[in-house]
């Protein structure tokens, strides 16, 4: 066994300037040249950059799938309680920095593949961005895939591998456009495709009842059934301790071809059925908070849940032999409601597979599931029609409605008569159509369901699940998200982590807290410049990238004001837009003031059905190409909307921003994330009173984030009393102005109507309050000007800003949930290092 095989090597993470060790960095240029000619079959000599990259992939997976096998052994000898993270989107990005950087390997392969004459930045840009998620629910599910592994906590990421990721975003003159996003057409190194794990996934058919002394058992005879195939990503934590797998389900046919129409020449019917059963992983809903609404979207959940449900029942018989201990062994999350089925699943698996009591097999359901929820919009909560289901899943539905019985058995006692309060806890809602509740069935079958940042989770006790909140009190538990700093910070911006190490001492890197000794420096003029000269160079890259996409020049030494996010009307690019249109034309009124340089930066896709959304981007792009191109502004301000933001994309905007807009209408946004990784890296938070603002406000400190707007009660009040902006705009001359600007077409003349409809809905259907909150959002960006040119002050906040972010780390949320809802232990990382105690 070789020195980086075996168990006992402890990866290095060598401070900057340390040197390398020559013994293992020859054996890694050994394993990937081996991988080169082997797994490849090329030479060095005629291997492409992408051959490359293949080979480095596998060289270093296989260093990951050693510790990986051990783990795995450690944790059943143990007899661990395992973790299962239920997630329709598994937003990773790219892998290749993440895993080197967690074994501690970036810096020796970079340089033995130098030595072999191929750059290590230029492979990483050879792996595909992995998009299997629309937005920060699917991101989320992939920090906390790296937490839990960094915690060491036994966990399986259970998706669906999808063969086309969400959609590759083109602007073409101004409009987005959606391309399929074909990530896996060169290979994916990282999967191990598990042929051997394999289940059957049924769908339609009827059911037959056994009168089995009240058991409710049934048998369900289907008439349709697909086949799930597991393929596994390791996902390593930090470092390498522990690897836990990323499990994804690929769909195909039992019967992939019927050979009797196949040697009749009917091809087409031949394969229909493979097809059929193959739709259900070919694509990621290109929604963001909006149901699918389709049949092919229910069989997808249904699928993955099921798949998923047979194997950890499975595996937890093999380890234990009987499911009565499962909820003392098995912890299931659902990623918002979209495996709520799990729920109908388990007690089917229960009762009419394993002859489970009812009652006995609803506590064991009950206490192994838990829920997460990620959003409040009523039209984002899933439901589907009755009848949808007694086709497609017809046991599923009798299992609904006989929970049902139980449930508002439950809320006769609690409220007598109270039909108004039965039928807002109903599962099945009676009002339009009969549908299921997604939602209601995700409460009422987990023991604990959470909300994704303090306020969320008080509004969703005060709001959507406020009657359901009284039926099962204390249920509901606030969970706030976090993000990984491994991506975030150390990947993202390597040189602030440099500079942290080089402040805090290498434990910065085990332990986020220690962030906090920076604290102490955030007015010293030298490290104030050391602070500068990295948000310098991170902003002459992304000013490059902008100049690369977009042809337009940016000056680095501008304020770089971000807003990179889904493009949604809650989440108010709008208003951003608008703003930058005053802003536009006051440079314009008096182009010899004083104004502050500023760079206005986009990034975002929209749902493809989204048309507002997408008239929106249309928008940004059409300012831009005005101010962009006036010279009457003496390149004072800039508009840059980069195309086809993800993950990768992300990974060189964040660590450039100066400001950081999250401007959601307060009481919309659950938490949002990327404020989170915009304040660590040193971004100064322009922002409402919503989400995991909040909290970043009570953590960085009232003086060092830029607070405006309506707060979520003035938005209830404002909305009830209408939604007419006219005396808003009638006291705003700017606004005023800005609205008939684009109203009239001034930035389309071409089609002067084209942003009517925008300017009709800001005068008078301003139901996310873009013209009520528009004053102060003016102000106090001019407010964020004056700031901006003392610099001193400035970069201490921004400082301040990256000192104290440390709770937003997901491993403080992931240690959260295995403490107050999943009970399992967390083991935190034992650095291998050792302080020199003589310093
Ligand atoms: C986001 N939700 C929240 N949804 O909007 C955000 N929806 O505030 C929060 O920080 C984040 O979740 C993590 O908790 C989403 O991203 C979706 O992407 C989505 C996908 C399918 C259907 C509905």
């Amino acid at each position: 066994m070789t020195a980086l095989q075996d168990q006992s090597f402890q990866p290095s993470f060598p401070a900057p300037g340390q040197p390398i060790d020559e013994l293992a960095l020859s054996e890694i240029k050994g394993a990937i040249l081996a991988k080169l000619r082997l797994a490849i079959g090329k030479d060095a000599g005629m291997a492409t950059k992408h051959d490359w990259y293949q080979a480095a992939a596998l060289a270093l997976r296989d260093r990951i799938v050693h510790r990986w096998l051990t783990a795995e052994k450690r944790s059943y000898d143990a007899g661990r309680k395992r973790v299962y993270y239920l997630s329709l989107e598994f937003l990773i990005g790219r892998l290749f920095s993440d895993a080197l950087n967690n074994m501690g390997l970036l810096k020796i392969f970079e340089v033995a593949l130098g030595d072999l004459g191929v750059s290590l930045p230029e492979l990483r840009k050879c792996e595909p961005d992995a998009a299997l998620g629309n937005g920060g629910l699917g991101r989320l599910a992939a920090c906390f895939m790296e937490s839990m592994a960094t915690l060491s906590i036994p966990a399986i990421g259970y998706g669906i591998r999808y063969d086309y990721g969400l959609f590759r975003q083109i602007i073409n003159q101004g409009w987005q456009q959606e391309y399929p996003d074909e990530w896996l057409s060169f290979g994916n190194p990282w999967e191990l495709q598990r042929p051997e794990v394999i289940y059957d996934v049924n769908f339609g058919g009827g059911v037959e009842h056994v009168d089995d002394k009240g058991r409710d058992r049934a048998i369900w005879h289907p008439g349709e059934t697909v086949q799930a195939i597991a393929y596994d990503t390791p996902i390593v934590g930090w470092r390498g301790q522990h690897v836990n797998a990323l499990r994804l389900w690929s769909a195909r046919s039992p019967d992939p071809l019927r050979l009797d129409a196949f040697n009749k020449g009917d091809y087409v019917s031949a394969s229909a059925e493979q097809a059929r059963a193959e739709a259900i992983c070919k694509f990621l809903y290109p929604n963001d908070e909006s149901p699918a609404g389709r049949e092919l979207r229910l069989r997808q959940e249904y699928f993955f849940v099921s798949a998923s449900l047979q194997d950890l029942v499975k595996r937890h018989l093999a380890s234990d032999g009987q499911l009565r201990s499962l909820a003392g062994k098995v912890a299931v999350q659902l990623n918002d409601t979209h495996p709520s089925l799990a729920v109908t699943e388990l007690m089917r698996i229960l009762v009419d597979l394993h002859n489970f009591r009812w009652d006995e097999a609803w506590k064991i359901t009950v206490a192994t599931l838990s829920y997460t929820n990620h959003t409040l919009l009523p039209e984002a909560l899933e439901t589907w029609p009755v009848e949808l289901f007694e086709r497609l899943l017809p046991r599923h539905l009798e299992i609904i409605y006989r929970i049902n019985v139980q449930h508002l058995a439950l809320a006769e006692a609690r409220a007598p008569g109270d039909i108004d309060f039965r039928a807002s806890v109903s599962l099945i809602d009676e009002k339009s159509g009969r549908r299921v509740r997604m939602g209601q069935l995700a409460f009422v079958g987990s023991h604990r369901i959470n909300g994704v940042s303090a306020m969320h989770s008080d509004l969703m006790r005060e709001t959507v699940f406020h009657d359901l909140n009284h039926l099962y009190p204390g249920r509901i538990t606030n969970k706030t998200n976090g993000i990984t700093f491994r991506r975030w910070l150390m990947l993202a911006n390597p040189k602030l982590t440099d500079l942290l190490r080089e402040t805090c001492g290498e434990a910065v890197l085990d332990d986020p807290t220690q962030l906090s000794l920076i604290e102490a420096r955030a007015s010293d003029v030298a490290f104030q410049q050391k602070f500068r000269s990295i948000k310098h160079h991170n902003k002459t890259a992304l000013a490059r990238l902008i100049g690369e996409r977009l042809g337009i020049k940016v000056d680095p030494g501008a304020l770089f004001d971000v807003q990179i996010k889904r493009i949604h009307e809650y989440k108010r690019q709008l208003l951003n837009v608008i703003e930058t249109v005053a802003l536009y034309q006051s440079m314009k009124d008096e182009p010899n003031a004083d104004w502050v340089p500023r760079v206005k930066i986009f990034a975002g896709k929209a749902a493809a059905s989204y048309k507002y959304a997408k008239l929106i981007i249309k928008l940004i792009n059409d300012v831009a190409e005005v101010v962009n191109n006036d010279p009457a502004i003496g390149g004072k301000l800039k508009v840059a909307f980069l195309p086809d933001y993800n993950v990768s994309l992300a990974e060189v905007i964040i660590p450039a921003a100066d400001l950081s807009e999250q401007i959601s209408t307060a009481g919309m946004e659950a938490s949002g994330t990327g404020n989170m990784k915009l304040a660590l890296n040193g971004a100064i938070t322009i922002g409402t009173l919503d989400g995991a603002n909040i909290e970043i406000r009570d953590h960085v400190g009232a003086e060092n984030i830029a607070i405006f707007g309506l707060e979520a009660g003035d938005v209830m009040i404002r909305r009830k009393q209408g939604l007419d902006a006219s005396d808003v705009i009638r006291r705003s001359p700017k606004l005023q102005r800005a609205i008939n600007a684009v109203g009239a077409g001034e930035f389309s003349p071409g089609d002067p109507g084209r942003f009517e409809s925008i300017a009709h809905a800001l005068r008078y259907l301003d139901h996310y309050m873009v013209s009520a909150d528009f004053d102060s959002y003016y102000e106090t960006q001019r407010a964020v000007d004056a700031r901006w040119q003392v610099a001193p002050a400035w970069t201490r906040a921004s400082i301040l800003n990256v000192a104290r972010m440390a709770w937003f780390s997901s491993d403080r949320t992931i240690r959260e949930y295995a403490e107050e809802i999943w009970n399992v232990p967390v083991h935190p990382v034992t650095p291998p290092f050792q302080e020199d105690e003589d310093q």
